[in-house]
């Protein structure tokens, strides 16, 4: 371990918590992506191990998504490498056999909302600062068919259309009203409330639960599956292209002007 991703394990309750760490934002690198399905991985092998609690070590950041710097100015090969770990990111975490709770402290633009969304139930801080949602038309890229999928399955199709569409970016209330998120709690208490949700969530026989959120999950799951190697293609040739490089360029640019 490199140490971007803590890992504590409470062995008499069986709940992990797992702390993005990767600062200042907990953008989704290919590095950090690597440690984080090595961590998932031994917790899921981990006998003792039934749920886990993912949240953020960084300040108010819950996670900025995938990390920009890995899809611009890069070859090919670096681009495919990378949404392969994308890809396994998403097929290890939607299809945990564990409990996955989302204590979201912080913003989760775009990848971040995705992994959220990963998790069977999501708490978010009502900090009126903080946003979520798919944002990526606003970088002037699309969103792929299997976090529209994610999303459809969270919000129903509606929603999903219209988040998608305006690129939105959601206010707690907001995301709580569309059932993104479900329920918002004082930043306070977001660590005391997800161990509360574990334990309802753990009194459930494991095998019934998992059996059932195979039978929820598995279609979706699938449908990447069966188009894994084209949906590789299909993002090193979309982010290759002069006009979508030139937009991530310009967002990154407006990004740092934004500050101060
Ligand atoms: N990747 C890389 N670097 C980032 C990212 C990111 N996603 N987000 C922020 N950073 C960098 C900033 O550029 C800045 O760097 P520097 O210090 O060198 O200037 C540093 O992190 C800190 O950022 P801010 O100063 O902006 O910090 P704030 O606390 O003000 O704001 C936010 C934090 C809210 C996270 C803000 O930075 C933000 O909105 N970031 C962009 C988030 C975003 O839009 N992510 C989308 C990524 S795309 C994605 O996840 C899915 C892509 C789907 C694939 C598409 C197929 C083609």
């Amino acid at each position: 371990a490199i140490g971007r991703v803590a890992v504590e394990l409470d062995s008499s309750t069986g709940v992990a918590v797992m702390k993005m760490e990767n600062l200042p934002v907990n953008s989704l690198s290919l590095d950090f992506l690597t440690e984080f399905l090595i961590s998932l991985e031994k917790l899921e092998n981990d006998r003792g191990c039934r749920g886990v609690i993912l949240t953020s070590g960084a300040p108010k950041i819950f996670s900025a998504g995938l990390d920009i710097m890995e899809m611009y100015g890069k070859s090919a090969e670096h681009y495919a490498e990378f949404w392969k770990a994308v890809q396994e990111m998403w097929l290890r975490l939607y299809q945990s056999n564990m409990v996955t709770i989302a204590a979201i402290n912080g913003s989760s633009p775009a990848g971040g909302c995705l992994m959220a969304m990963c998790c069977d139930y999501r708490i978010m801080a009502e900090n009126p600062k903080y946003s979520i949602g798919l944002n990526e038309t606003q970088l002037g890229i699309v969103a792929p068919f299997w976090f529209k999928d994610t999303m459809v399955n969270t919000v129903g199709n509606r929603a999903t259309e219209r988040s998608l569409e305006l690129g939105l970016l959601y206010s707690p209330p907001e995301a709580h009203k569309i059932g993104l998120v479900d329920q918002l709690v004082p930043e306070e208490k977001i660590q005391s409330t997800a161990a509360a949700v574990m334990s309802q969530w753990l009194a459930i026989p494991d095998h019934a639960r998992q059996i059932t959120k195979s039978m929820m999950r598995k279609p979706t799951v699938d449908r990447l599956l069966a188009h894994r190697e084209s949906d590789i293609q299909n993002f090193v040739s979309f982010i290759t292209k002069d006009s979508i490089q030139k937009s991530l360029q310009m967002y990154m640019e407006m990004l740092k002007q934004r500050r101060g």
